[in-house]
């Protein structure tokens, strides 16, 4: 087996792994990703699209501004319709100027795979069969399987970026994690379409046919998403038949408007709520998805993935810069403080948003009341738009 070295060993390079990566390299920290699928899934995956503030200073910092801030839609505003009404939440005008950047998770994958190239850092992809091992000492390792050659990679510490189905937490002893999981009876149908957006802001819809949510990508590239039964199959789901049912879910102002065309990805994703306390076992620090799951409704995933990162790197710094332990020791209370947050905040607009198949009458007039206060009260909206834009960190 041949054996290599490194300070942090990096499982993944999703946004976490790769954001990670890159901040420590960048101040001399030696890492080494090993990633289980090839480049080119890692490249073409489509998943989230808006960042917060927060996200964009820390892609900043990874040097990777450049791109986004050209091409990056800059948003002070968004809609949420309830059936034919149509109500704004100013996010600026309700957070003291803040906004959101739309711009796509496959983007931020790209240009950070980039800029790890570009400053030399090593990632090596289609790996197998990833174990952690001496957790609790202070001189662990990873083993995986690397063009069929069996790789040891020793290290001070285990940042584990691997998602939710990734070996990292599972590698935890069960009596040392404690989880936390709702699962919703619903999916998100998502396609991807080269036809101008709708509308240049978000629209959240709710709606008696079920929730719907019209995003983007670019001025000519639209991300649109309804709320589907769990079960559904792709195959189920002409193109005809998605923009008929969207244009169903919007108030007919908006939905004459929407221009189709052929889709070029169509996915269903479940939604889920999971969070696994605490996020560090030794010397494995979770991050990302990893450790948690929110429902795509709050666009929280790839932030949390963010403010994770930051948390972490300021640990890492401090230890490997100062010989500092206190920040890394405070890792996952600060992160996990913020992830609640999310999750809490996810958790409440999926639930206010979608309809329920489950739901018996009382608690459907509950969530429409829910609705009808948030769009009506100034302080309402303002706890909305606060979250929105991201809490700070
Ligand atoms: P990722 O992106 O899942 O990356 C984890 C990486 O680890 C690799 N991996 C392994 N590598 C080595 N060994 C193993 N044993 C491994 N197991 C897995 C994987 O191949 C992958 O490259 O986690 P990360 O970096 O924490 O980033 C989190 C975000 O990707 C995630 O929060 C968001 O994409 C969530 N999410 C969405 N968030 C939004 O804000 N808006 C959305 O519209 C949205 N849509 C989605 C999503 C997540 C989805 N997933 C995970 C199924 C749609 C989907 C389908
Ligand atoms: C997206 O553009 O993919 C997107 C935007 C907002 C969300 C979820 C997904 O809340």
């Amino acid at each position: 087996m041949k054996t290599i070295s490194t300070q942090v060993c990096i499982i993944g390079a999703g946004p976490s792994g790769l954001m990670l990566g890159q901040l420590l390299n960048d101040i001399g920290i030696d890492t080494i990703i090993v990633e289980r699928a090839s480049l080119d899934h890692v490249l073409s995956r489509v998943r989230a699209g808006v960042l917060e503030q927060g996200a964009v200073r820390l892609l900043e910092r990874a040097g990777v501004g450049g791109r986004m801030h050209g091409e990056g839609l800059v948003h002070e505003g968004f809609a949420i319709t309830c059936e034919d009404e149509i109500h704004r939440i100013d996010l600026a005008g309700l957070t003291g100027g803040q906004s959101v950047m739309v711009y796509g998770q496959t983007e931020v994958t790209r240009d950070l795979v980039d800029r790890r190239a570009e400053t030399s850092g090593v990632t090596h992809y289609e790996v197998e069969a990833v174990e952690l091992h001496d957790l609790d000492g202070d001189r662990p390792y990873v083993t995986c399987r690397v063009e069929g050659e069996e790789l040891r990679i020793d290290c001070r510490f285990i940042a584990g970026c691997d998602g939710f189905h990734g070996a990292s937490r599972r590698a935890v002893p069960e009596s040392a994690i404690r989880t936390f999981e709702k699962v919703y009876p619903f999916g998100w149908l998502g396609i991807l379409s080269d036809v101008p957006p709708v509308s240049h802001e978000l629209i959240y819809a709710s709606h008696s046919r079920g929730f719907a949510l019209c995003s983007m990508r670019s001025m000519t590239r639209s991300r649109y998403y309804i709320q589907c039964n769990a079960g559904d199959s792709i195959d189920a789901w002409s193109d005809d038949q998605f923009w008929s049912e969207l244009r169903r879910r919007l108030p007919p102002e908006i939905g004459e408007q929407l221009t189709t065309g052929p889709s070029f990805e169509k996915s269903i994703a479940p939604l889920r709520s999971f969070v696994a306390e605490p996020m560090r076992f030794g010397s494995l620090f979770l991050v990302g998805d990893a450790a948690h799951i929110v429902p795509p409704t709050g666009a929280k995933g790839l932030n949390l993935a963010a403010s994770d990162v930051h948390y972490l790197f300021e640990g890492l710094q401090a230890y490997f810069g100062d010989s500092d332990s206190e920040l890394l020791n405070a890792y996952s209370e600060r992160a996990l403080a913020r992830v609640w947050r999310a999750v809490r905040f996810s958790w409440w607009m999926t639930t206010m948003l979608h309809r329920f198949p489950d739901h018996a009458p009382f608690e459907r007039r509950i969530l429409e009341t829910e609705l009808a206060y948030t769009l009506e009260s100034d302080a309402a909206k303002s706890a909305l738009a606060e979250n929105y834009v991201g809490l700070p960190y």
